[in-house]
């Protein structure tokens, strides 16, 4: 049988996607305030190689060499972070004019190589001045990221057509607050509640003026989101598949979409003793309706399913990690993810189907495979080709489905800070030598950017 080739629809957005304190560096030049992950990293035992972000890829100095690179791939998006604390080193109040000129020059850089900028406000990298006062859990940091959002979109919103309010709150609920492995590093599961309506306050709340302050763009928010999947050889009992799915994904989702916290999730929290019985004492009225503001897309993060466990046992029935399966029957990439192409598919139509986004965009996609260069300087990723192509076969079938998807964004443009990681793993189309910062493409670089020319590629005739 001959290949099939893949086609995809026209205007569909090829792109890639970064993050602020994951590749600027320049952690205090330039009036740039203090981080929670500049306080973070800088602790000693949190990173695993004890690296930080301090200089990390050198793009804040090197920005004019990337997006000639970006170019070069024949990029049309690229997704960056806005450091908050680059713009407001307190928080709020005195804004750094120097910080918000750096942006609106990558911007300009940006659309004068013809690539659309998707800036995201919040990748994590919160104010250390706010975490002082309480970081998330306090209300007034949702209002601190209002004015911040103004005082951004003010600058950008004549040029920008896609604003990006956070990335994942789910990973700063579970992984900064409830387990301690992100910034700020708490263990306050109760907390961590908090903190995700706060997130998602801010984010209705600063809706509106993105749209006042530019009125031709989309707005949207990037979640993380999990497939539930059904264990081998056990069918999940529906509570567990349920609960795991409150947890990862409607916690975020419900309220989002105009359908209050889901009341089982409320439920099982006030059983497991993580809210009072009084349930969500810290929703004023008037925060739904705020949270539930419309949007013009979704922005999904798709990296790995949720394996669900059949066995429920008294110690870890109210606890929903530890109902995951990591079984040896799956591959991996180099960071302990499971790579499961088609749970992107299940994801993109159970979304499209169940709470009707008029768009998404993938906003990260990825894998990390830490293949470096041969003698001859050349990166033979195969494993990252064979996993976005996989992926992306899987996103067609979605899109044959009618789910509207409107772009993909590969996680990541260039190797990078991987949190509590470090430099140790690498998702990059682009090799980053930190000796030198030397950039390298890779070979998946040089598939993806054939991909991006032809709109589609050639399904290999073994592929699922
Ligand atoms: O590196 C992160 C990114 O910052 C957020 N999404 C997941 C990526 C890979 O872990």
């Amino acid at each position: 049988m001959p290949p099939r080739r893949l086609t995809f629809p026209e205007g569909f957005l090829w792109g890639a996607a970064t993050s602020a304190y994951q590749i600027e560096g320049a952690w205090n030049e330039d009036d740039k305030g203090e981080s929670i992950w500049d306080r973070f990293s800088h602790t000693p035992g949190n990173i695993l190689d004890n690296s930080t972000g301090d200089i990390a890829c050198d793009h804040y100095h090197r920005w004019h060499e990337d997006v000639a690179l970006m170019k070069g791939l024949g990029l049309e998006a690229y997704r960056f972070s806005v450091s908050w604390p680059r713009i407001l080193p307190t928080g709020h109040g005195r804004v750094n004019q120097v910080g918000l000129d750096f942006y609106s020059r990558l911007v300009d850089g940006l659309l004068e190589a013809g690539i659309e900028p998707f800036p995201t406000l919040y990748h994590w990298d919160l104010p250390q001045s706010l975490q002082d006062k309480g970081g998330w859990s306090e209300r007034s940091t949702a209002e601190a990221f209002v004015e911040y959002a103004d005082i951004v979109s003010r600058k950008l919103g004549d040029r920008v057509k896609h604003w990006i309010t956070h990335n994942e709150p789910w990973s700063t609920v579970v992984m900064g607050h409830k387990l301690g492995m992100h910034a700020p590093g708490q263990k306050d599961f109760p907390a961590a509640l908090k903190v995700s309506h706060h997130l998602l306050l801010s984010h209705g709340w600063a809706v509106p003026v993105l749209r006042r302050n530019s009125p031709d763009a989309e707005v949207g928010i990037t979640l993380v989101l999990f497939p539930i999947v059904p264990g081998p050889s056990n069918t999940a009992a529906l509570p567990v598949f349920r609960k795991c799915d409150g947890y990862f994904n409607r916690w975020f989702l419900d309220p989002l979409y105009g359908r209050h916290y889901p009341a089982d999730m409320v439920a099982e929290y006030i059983n497991a003793g993580y809210l009072p019985a009084e349930g969500l004492n810290f929703v004023r009225p008037g925060d739904l309706e705020a949270i539930a503001a419309q949007t013009d897309f979704l922005g999904v993060n798709y990296y790995t399913p949720v394996i669900t466990r059949r066995r429920v046992t008294p110690e870890n029935e109210n606890e929903p990690l530890t109902l995951l399966y990591n079984g040896p029957e799956y591959d991996y990439t180099d960071i302990g993810m499971m790579a499961y192409p088609d749970g992107l598919r299940h994801l993109l139509n159970r979304l499209y189907f169940d709470y009707q986004p008029g768009k998404m965009y993938i906003t990260e996609n990825g894998a990390s495979y830490s293949d470096g260069p041969d003698g001859k300087g050349r990166v033979r990723d195969q494993r990252r080709l064979n996993f976005l192509r996989d992926h992306l076969l899987a996103a067609h079938r979605a899109l044959e489905c009618g789910v509207p998807l409107a772009g993909y964004f590969v996680w990541s443009l260039m190797d990078n800070f991987e949190w509590s990681f470090g430099y140790g793993q690498r998702f990059g189309l682009l090799w980053i030598d930190y000796e030198n910062q030397r950039r390298i493409l890779k070979d998946s670089a040089l598939w993806y950017k054939q991909v991006i020319d032809e709109n589609g590629f050639a399904v290999p005739a073994r592929s699922p």
